[in-house]
């Protein structure tokens, strides 16, 4: 018989990570009241989700009595631990856990969990991909914007290997899954709104590092001070990716190296995982910027550990496309080139862009809902590099105080004065870049909804 049945859970957030658990305790047997600070009308796709089933709610805000004879808790990632209600289940010690928790609970295959700044959604992606070429099935969720927990819950049998895409909020409650693998593509300033400091954030991912065992493989980016730093607590088995040749950095580094690393001008990657050293060729690899090659040094780590072939690496090297709404091409027009970039929701992912286009002039549009940024980074990057600056959103004016004056600067109202700006300063040659360094939720659903609007306003030009 489920643990669940005929306890009464209550789900805190009915986004996408909410209704993936009612779904799956439902079906579990358990009594569930569904809280959420959105109105039902707000919440329209995810009450059709649940049209079926039967379940309490408690909406417009979070009311303490939902939580009476409560056994569980389950915690959306958007919903801070700091929010009362958290607190109060705390205060009342009732068990809290989370979508991922619940579902990494239900795991029959090896875990590779996926974490870091930015690159992640990147770096699951070419990963799964890396499986199915080499013949595997490959469950690939969570962060990336399909819960895991719907992928594990309901089937009948184990795939090869479970790939999450896993962000620090959804670390903060994870505390029994131990990854066979664990990434971490970069550590850079982001979600200082909900940590308040660059250590808080820093101690949620590391959270990640913590459920690592002595047999976990534990990748890390070595050209990244934070995770060489970190790198000291691991408990794991330690693979390095670098865009620096082990033989020059010297030393023990040198004599240990175990991971991937840039070779001939960044043509080729090396890797030393196995006794011999592999080699790959980029010439046929289509994604821009060297913060892609990072990314796919290190699923190549990742990938290798678990046994996918060299050779299914290489045809993933050539043949993929990218990711939408990661510096996704949209379309040329009059020789303008355009990007879709919207998933750039920090200012070190928008500077990562930015460093992709090192010869043409870039029309770079920003702004949105501010995450307490420190923009000012932005300035070297954008000397030289932006041609103009177009800034929109709840964020316009603080962008512009941090960076307006290094570039020529318009602020406007809506996407479609931006867009229709962007194109009316161009020149053939010129590069249009959407990468807001912003959430979305001032003016949209989330970064996906605003990557496809800015596409379609590109696409009727
Ligand atoms: N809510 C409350 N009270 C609060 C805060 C939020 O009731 O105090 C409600 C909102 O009104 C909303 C619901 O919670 O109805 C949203 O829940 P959520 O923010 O946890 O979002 P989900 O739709 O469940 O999506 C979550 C992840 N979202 C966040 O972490 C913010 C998705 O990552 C993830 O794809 C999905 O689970 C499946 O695992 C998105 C994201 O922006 C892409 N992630 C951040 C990032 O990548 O930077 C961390």
């Amino acid at each position: 018989m489920s643990k669940y049945k005929g306890k009464k859970v209550v789900v805190i957030g009915f986004g996408l990570s909410g209704v993936a658990v009612v779904r799956y305790l439902y079906r579990q047997g358990a009594k569930i009241v569904v809280t959420d600070q959105k109105q039902r009308q707000e919440l329209m796709d995810s009450f059709k989700a649940c049209a079926d089933l039967k379940i309490e709610y408690d909406l417009g805000k979070h009311s303490p009595k939902a939580l009476e004879t409560a056994e569980l808790v389950v915690v959306s990632p958007g919903v801070p631990l700091s929010n009362p209600i958290v607190q109060e289940a705390q205060a009342r010690k009732i068990p809290i856990t989370s979508e991922m928790e619940i579902a990494a609970s239900l795991l029959k295959e090896p875990l590779i969990a996926i974490t870091g700044t930015n690159g992640k959604t990147t770096t699951t992606t070419v990963l799964g991909e890396m499986f199915k070429a080499d013949g595997k099935q490959a469950l690939v969720g969570g962060n990336i914007g399909k819960p895991l927990l719907d992928l594990v819950g309901n089937r009948e049998k184990a795939a090869d290997v479970a790939i999450a895409e896993v962000s620090s909020f959804q670390l903060e409650l994870a505390k029994k899954m131990v990854p066979a693998v664990a990434v971490f593509t970069n550590i850079d300033q982001d979600h200082l709104d909900r940590y308040g400091s660059m250590d808080a954030y820093v101690e949620a991912k590391k959270g990640l590092l913590r459920l690592c065992d002595k047999n976990s493989y534990v990748v890390l980016n070595y050209d990244d001070p934070v995770l060489q730093r970190l790198s000291q607590e691991c408990p794991g088995k330690l693979l390095w990716f670098t865009k620096q040749d082990p033989m020059k950095v010297g030393g023990e580094f040198a004599e240990k190296f175990a991971g991937a690393y840039l070779k001939d001008q960044g043509t080729k990657i090396a890797a030393r995982i196995t006794n011999k050293e592999e080699v790959y060729d980029l010439s046929k690899f289509r994604m821009f910027g060297d913060h892609n090659k990072e990314n796919l040094m290190a699923a190549i780590c990742a990938a290798r550990v678990q046994g996918v072939s060299p050779k299914s690496i290489q045809k993933v090297i050539d043949t993929f496309e990218g990711v939408s709404h990661r510096l996704e091409f949209v379309r040329k027009k009059d020789g303008v080139y355009f990007f879709n970039d919207s998933k750039a929701t920090n200012v070190n992912s928008v500077i990562r862009s930015l460093q992709s286009f090192k010869r043409s002039p870039v029309i770079l549009l920003a702004g949105g809902r501010d995450k307490d940024m420190d923009y000012t980074p932005l300035n070297t990057y954008v000397r030289g590099r932006v041609k103009i600056l177009i800034l929109l959103g709840e964020a316009k004016e603080k962008i512009n105080r941090a960076i307006g004056d290094t570039v020529e600067t318009y602020l406007v109202g809506t996407f479609e004065e931006a867009v229709l700006l962007a194109y009316q300063k161009s020149r053939s040659g010129d590069i249009i870049l959407l990468s807001p360094a912003c959430a979305s939720f001032d003016m949209f659903r989330n970064y996906e909804e605003r990557g496809d609007y800015f596409k379609k306003l590109v696409q009727q030009l």
